[in-house]
């Protein structure tokens, strides 16, 4: 029985985000906004479907992906790139690849205790964000 992502959550923290933009080259301007931000993130999960929905005071990110399915991802309002994108299930983390320009990129869910974690990877920065229940 996989986890249970499902709900609204919150960032309470997160540590190297800089980096992560750093390694994507969005600018100083953009990243000095993005620093600031406590988006909040709502997760649908019917079975193996999934949509995300991120939204902050700046900008919103929406995706949508079954486990295991390739898809065309246009990271808009984000780094711009597209990319092509799946998501597996490793024992209870979500695991998505997002292969295109930027080497070594994707991002990993889980949930420890009552906090959900992501982990944002580009070429070798990686971040960490928390979030709980909203
Ligand atoms: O989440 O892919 O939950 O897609 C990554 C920001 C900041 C915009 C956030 C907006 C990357 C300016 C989405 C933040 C930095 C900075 C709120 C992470 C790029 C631009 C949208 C993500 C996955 C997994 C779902």
């Amino acid at each position: 029985m996989p986890a249970d992502f499902n709900g609204t959550w919150n960032l309470v923290r997160s540590e190297n985000f800089e980096g992560y933009m750093l390694a994507l080259g969005i600018d100083f301007a953009t990243r000095m906004i993005a620093k600031m931000l406590k988006p909040q993130k709502v997760v649908k999960q019917e079975g193996d479907s999934f949509t995300i929905s991120t939204t902050s005071t700046f900008r919103n990110y929406f995706v949508q992906f079954t486990i295991g399915e390739e898809f065309e991802e246009d990271n808009k309002g984000l780094d711009n790139r597209k990319c092509k994108s799946v998501v597996t299930w490793d024992n209870d983390k979500l695991v998505c690849v997002q292969t295109g320009e930027k080497k070594n990129r994707g991002w990993t869910h889980w949930i420890e205790g009552d906090e959900l974690y992501l982990e944002l990877r580009c070429e070798g920065e990686v971040s960490t964000q928390v979030f709980k229940r909203a």
